[in-house]
């Protein structure tokens, strides 16, 4: 096997290459990120590897603030007959490189140690005479240097482009660390490759990257399909004429705790953590809303009601032929009930006198967009994003009455839900299968 790259993170100070690093580590607790300069004092390792080998070595280094400085210091103290290896040497040996210049020697020591650099550029700056003087120091550690354009949202790159293409610099990538896009890192994992002798390591890399992207994806989709069985099969039964509120309100909560658990296993799969989730850090408010809410059915365009009876309770889920008799309908019980449907008797209810309870399909289909909008958010939102995570489509996968078989089944199956009891070895063999296929669906 090839040896691990090494590659060295550079560039003006506050950039965001420590963002950049945290988003191709998915690691959010890489490292300090801070909008002001000077953030990062020493140089920092961290490892991309494929399971047991190290593939890439990333290091972050300290920003460059005076490189015309150091520029400057070379001019006057080495000769330009030396090469810029020579030059460098003579500088990181001088005592101006441990004092005023000392960030500056980190970022040089770094480079002249490790295969290449990507040299990140925050594309909202004009061109500068700063930046043109970074990276002439830098070009005189002799290693190839990608640049990585940063906050690329709207910006025209032409100036840029064309500086970096009179420094002999044509290959760069763009690659926004907070608005995350798969192919986007592909692409820049493929870029760096060019430029090295040899292309296997960064080949298994990417290899490695897409196999673990794929399997993210279908992990996460189970896990819904899974959640949302739970939901479709739970079922309560009560005497006819026993009041079913306590029963409903106990339903619902089992169901947002259920769903806050869900959230909770997909930002485990994109590895963002429970700590900066509920550290105040984002807020979740959107994706926190209770899916008991009418309105959060009407922000998603999901019709409620069946008939002319449930008007009053349009967007409650609740069926006030079965319920009206043994409750007084009043407005409150709107807010009490909303979601849960007591099921029209069925014959055998009639005879033994019971009700059944489930949750309704309005809900279930509400909460399978709010899932798979959760999930297309946490796929495209960076490890170094700080914002808030926000609902991203606000529409229904499916129309309500063409829910999925698998779900739309599942009422039948009650033995199914895990709310419902501890599932049986054939039961939880059944559901596997109906997972793998809904799953299946909402990939689609
Ligand atoms: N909107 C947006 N903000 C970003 C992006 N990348 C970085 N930032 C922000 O830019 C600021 C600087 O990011 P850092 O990663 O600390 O930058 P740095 O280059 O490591 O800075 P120093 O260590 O000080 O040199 C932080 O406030 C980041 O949140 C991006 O792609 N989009
Ligand atoms: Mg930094």
């Amino acid at each position: 096997m090839d040896k691990p790259l090494s590659l060295a993170v550079v560039g003006h100070t506050n950039t965001g290459k420590t963002s950049l690093l945290r988003t191709l580590l998915r690691d959010s607790t890489f490292g300090e990120v801070k909008n002001a300069p000077a953030t990062t004092r020493h140089v920092e390792q961290a490892a991309v590897s494929d399971g047991s080998d190290a593939l890439v070595y990333l290091y972050d280094t300290p920003g460059l603030e005076d490189a015309g400085g150091v520029l400057d210091w070379l001019e006057s103290h080495t000769s330009a007959r030396s090469d810029g290896i020579e030059r460098l040497h003579a500088f990181l040996e001088s005592p101006e490189a441990q004092g005023d210049f000392n960030q500056e020697a980190k970022v040089l020591r770094q480079l002249l140690n490790s295969d290449m650099a990507l040299y990140v550029v925050d594309a909202r700056e004009p061109v500068l005479e700063k930046y043109k003087d970074e990276l002439t120091v830098l070009s005189w550690c002799a290693k190839p240097v990608m640049p990585v354009f940063n906050f690329t949202a709207g910006q025209d790159l032409a100036a840029w482009t064309e500086m970096l293409a009179r420094r002999g610099l044509h290959v760069y990538s763009g690659f926004d660390t907070v608005a995350f896009d798969f192919e986007g890192e592909i692409t820049l994992w493929n870029n760096l490759a060019t430029m090295l002798p040899a292309r296997g390591t960064l080949d298994r890399l990417t290899a490695m990257r897409r196999r673990e992207w794929t399997q993210l994806d279908r992990d996460a989709r189970l896990e819904i399909a899974h959640f949302l069985l739970d939901v479709a099969a739970f079922k309560q039964e009560i005497d006819e004429d026993d009041n079913p509120v306590p029963v409903l309100k106990s339903m619902q909560d089992a169901v947002r705790q259920l769903e806050r658990q869900l959230q909770q296993q997909l930002f485990g799969i994109y590895r963002f953590y429970h700590s900066e989730i509920d550290s105040g850090g984002w807020a979740l408010k959107e994706f926190r809303q209770d899916p008991f809410d009418a309105d959060l059915l009407l922000d998603y365009g999901i019709r409620t009601g069946t008939g002319a009876a449930t008007g009053a309770l349009i967007g409650m889920g609740v069926d006030m032929l079965t319920l009206g008799g043994s409750l007084g309908l009043g407005t409150t019980i709107g807010g009490v009930l909303g979601g849960v449907l007591p099921n029209m008797q069925t014959i055998s209810d009639k005879i033994s006198g019971r009700q059944t309870l489930f949750i309704d399909p309005e809900t279930v289909t509400l909460l399978a967009a709010r899932a798979l909008d959760l999930l297309f958010a946490l796929q495209t939102r960076g490890h170094a994003a700080q914002a808030d995570i926000r609902l991203q489509s606000g529409k229904a996968p499916w129309q309500v009455a063409q829910m999925p078989s698998e779900l739309a089944k599942a009422r039948g199956r009650p033995k199914q839900s895990s709310l419902n009891q501890n599932l049986p070895e054939l039961a939880r063999h059944e559901r596997a299968e109906a997972a793998e296929k809904l799953a299946g669906r909402l990939a689609v």
